[in-house]
């Protein structure tokens, strides 16, 4: 419909604009309302208490005393007969961020497992008796460290990848580098600690629950209760940070759900900020040994690459930390394995780039010192081996703006004054270095669905089950939709975070932008469609018999393009035809999905198709430049200013998006320079489970951060010509950073955070 489109001539496009985040002014007032913050009548508190061991079995509990403290109504642990069933994990197709089912039984195989539940008539009494627990154990030895003797590495074969012949060309390569690239435990932390509400009625079950993927929430609820699907409901509005931690539900939930059947009661439970280090992991240690191969002249001969990370004892979670040294650059020869350690520990979980995070701070840190061999600049040792197709599954890219990523960071950062020598710049006692590093992320997808809904006050409302976790969801469908209606963005309601919504997957993986919007763009066109059927059909309508083709949008209202003057407003043509609203329905699925292939892409991760798909490789791609100021003295290590240039495609809102890369871009500085959980080797107890110890950057720590957009739409990718953006910022920038402090202090750390003790 050419006239359609003629009319939006001359109005700004909504997608692409940088507006405002439309929740903004709900959270600011304090109006957003989180999951632990629906009240209830009847309400009860739910505390959890947690082993102190890290391997064994619990002999006994002594819970009398909790019984008996005021207020209590319940004390259920492993005798309890609590029945929680299984429900698959990530690991399996699921979305169970964990195989672990609290209360089943006695064994403990962390520091820090569910082995207790106290419910009570407030908060406070149930803290005091939860604390009046006194539990008995028979410890066993626990595995805790990596390298204890009993850690046996296992091969995840999935995750072996080989081309040409890797260890002879390696062994031949006229310049080798290489070393040992560790990182540490490190914790999501979002500011939002998981805590839930559980209301069991009627047999069907409601949960209030901070989550990136209610439609996976809702799945494992029916399965952990054994309820038919339809008896559970996840409701998640606003979530407060999850960083990959919310991406499927974690066990304690299963305990509200229970307890709230077993006392017919709403139960609220939320894990103190301790807990919430022990109830759930963050990301897995990793440890990376690489080498690089390569030419008098540059030429990468050869990467070879083993790595591993640790994961639970019953448990997996992988972080492949191959999946950036198997794509950045062209090496014709590649061998990688990657190995699992199953320790006494809580099963790790994604985070912020699960893999592409490790493999881009071993591989960049390795290519700067490799281009330090070759006595190279180490962008231009880049734009040597830079990568004109997918090296490892030989395609094309769906779009690559790698160069123009490097070239415009460059100029901006002002890279072609940096001297090729470490400790050659200084201010007074601060040695100064520059570093950089590349980044990238996979665009995954999932199909989904979406519902508009007119209603006869001319209002309009997008609705899906997909969550904006702070990343602006809310903001760009409202533009979306506004693009095609013709509506101001802001006169557009949009619903989210409610399993009665539209199927949507997870909001991860960078994922979510692209396939809402492709969604909500496809149904304001039936919308749309269905609008101006209606006006031409409609007897007392004015437009009544004119030519669809005739007929535009703007503002409310439908109008005859050439004769401005015959318009009606949407409110009024659904009085005229009698109807409450209209309601359009689409999706992004194949034609030929079935129903249940609709429910798989909402309740499970097995529709979500590799960056393959289609035969071209798409990514987004990022190149970081740092300057760091490193004190002579003291060894403190400060970022004095970081340019990232970025290619997620098509950018559907500058402002947020942006926003989002310097999220990454912040996480990155605290995954550089402070995070780490300290574990300790005789007992699995985590020494600084709080946010006072675990260190996360703050304002103080960010200095100057600038972001450039370099991509360009990517239709190859996706529908509307995005790419990820949400995990990308914070690729390659802990390699950006320890490659700037060699350069301040010819040191080279290969082993995260760059802490002080490193340098002295
Ligand atoms: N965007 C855009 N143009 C695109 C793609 C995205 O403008 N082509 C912008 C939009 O504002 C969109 C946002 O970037 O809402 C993120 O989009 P996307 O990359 O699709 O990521 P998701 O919506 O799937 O969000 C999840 C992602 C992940 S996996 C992690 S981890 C992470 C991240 O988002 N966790 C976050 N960013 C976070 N930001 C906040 N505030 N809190 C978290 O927990
Ligand atoms: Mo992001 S770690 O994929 O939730």
């Amino acid at each position: 419909m050419s006239t359609l489109e003629t009319s939006s001539i001359g109005r700004q496009q909504a997608l692409g604009s940088p507006l405002d985040r439309a929740d903004g002014r709900l959270k600011i007032q304090g109006l957003a309302t989180y999951a632990v913050e629906k009240s209830l009548d009847n309400l009860a508190y739910a505390v959890v208490v947690q082993s102190t061991i890290a391997y064994g079995r619990i002999t006994a509990m002594h819970t009398e005393r909790a019984r008996q403290s005021p207020g209590v109504l319940a004390v259920y642990n492993h005798e309890s007969g609590l029945t929680i069933h299984s429900a698959k994990t990530f690991g399996e197709g699921g979305a169970a961020a964990q195989a672990f089912l609290p209360l089943q039984d006695d064994k403990v195989l962390w520091n820090g497992q569910h082995i207790a539940l106290v419910v009570a008539e407030t908060l406070e009494q149930a803290t005091e008796a939860a604390a009046l627990i006194e539990t008995e154990y028979e410890q066993q030895p626990p595995v805790v460290h990596p390298t204890h003797p009993n850690a046996k590495p296992e091969t995840v074969d999935a995750l072996t990848i080989d081309w040409g012949d890797a260890i002879p060309a390696l062994a031949q390569a006229e310049v080798q580098v290489g070393g040992i690239y560790t990182t540490p435990r490190e914790y999501n932390s979002p500011i939002e600690p998981h805590g839930c509400i559980a209301h069991w009625q009627n047999g069907s079950l409601t949960l209030w629950e901070p989550s990136q993927w209610p439609g996976g929430a809702r799945q494992v609820v029916s399965e952990w209760m054994a309820i038919d699907h339809e008896k559970v409901r996840v409701i998640s509005p606003f979530v407060g940070g999850g960083f990959g931690c919310k991406g499927g539900i974690q066990p304690h939930s299963a305990l509200a759900c229970v307890a709230s059947r077993e006392l017919n009661r709403p139960i609220k439970l939320a894990l103190t900020r301790p807990q919430t280090f022990t109830a759930f992991g963050g990301r897995p240690r990793t440890h990376q040994q690489l080498a690089l191969g390569a030419n008098r002249d540059g030429l990468l001969q050869a990467i070879v690459h083993d790595s591993w990370n640790e994961t639970a004892l019953n448990d997996v979670h992988k972080e492949p930390c191959n999946s950036v040294t198997a794509l950045m650059y062209a090496s014709p020869n590649f061998l990688s394995h990657h190995k699992l350690i199953h320790l006494n520990t809580v099963n790790p979980s994604w985070m912020r780039a699960p893999g592409e995070n490790p493999s881009a701070f071993a591989l960049e840190v390795a290519m700067d010192e490799l281009a330090w061999a070759l006595k190279m600049d180490p962008l231009a040792l880049r734009l040597k081996n830079y990568a004109e197709q997918d090296p490892q599954a030989n395609i094309p890219w769906s779009s690559r703006q790698l160069r123009e990523a490097y070239q415009q960071g460059a100029d901006a950062f002002g890279w072609s004054k940096r001297p090729l020598e470490p400790r050659s710049l200084r201010e007074g006692r601060q040695l100064i270095g520059w570093g950089m590093a590349s980044g990238t992320y996979p665009v995954r997808r999932t199909p989904g669905e979406a519902q508009i809904v007119l209603s006869a006050d001319g209002s309009i409302e997008v609705q899906s089950s997909g969550v904006d976790i702070g990343t602006g969801t809310y903001t760009i469908l409202a533009q979306t939709a506004a693009d095609v209606l013709l509506v101001a963005p802001e006169s557009i309601t949009v619903s989210l975070g409610d399993t009665l919504l539209p199927r949507a997957p997870v909001a991860g993986g960078s994922q979510l932008a692209n396939l809402l919007t492709g969604a909500v763009h496809k149904t304001a066109q039936a919308l749309r469609d269905r609008l101006i059927t209606l006006a031409t059909a409609t007897e007392k309508s004015p437009l009544w018999q004119q030519p669809p083709s005739a007929l535009s949008l703007a503002d409310g209202y439908l109008w005859l393009s050439n004769s401005p003057g015959l318009r009606i407003s949407f409110a009024e043509l659904l009085k005229l035809s009698g109807r409450e609203k209209l309601v359009a329905h689409q999706d992004t699925f194949d034609k030929t999905a079935s129903e249940e292939d609709r429910n798989k892409a909402d309740r499970t991760s097995t529709m979500m198709l590799p960056p393959t798909d289609g035969g071209v490789s798409a990514h987004s791609w990022s190149a970081i430049f740092v300057e760091v100021a490193v004190d002579e003295d003291f060894g403190t290590v400060r970022v004095k200013r970081m340019v990232g240039a970025f290619d997620s495609g098509r950018v559907y809102n500058p402002k947020l998006a942006e926003s989002q890369w310097i999220g990454g871009m912040v996480m990155g500085i605290g995954q550089a320079l402070l995070e780490q959980g300290q574990i300790d080797d005789r007992d699995g107890w985590i020494a600084n489970a709080n946010l006072a110890d675990y260190l996360i950057a703050v304002n103080a720590d960010i200095p100057e951060l600038t972001t450039i957009d370099v991509g360009k739409p990517d239709y190859l990718a996706t529908v509307l010509g995005g790419k990820a953006v949400g995990e990308l910022g914070i690729v390659g920038v802990a390699a950006a950073i320890s490659n700037a402090v060699w350069h301040a202090t010819g040191k080279r750390i290969r082993d995260l955070p760059i802490t002080q003790d490193k340098l002295l």
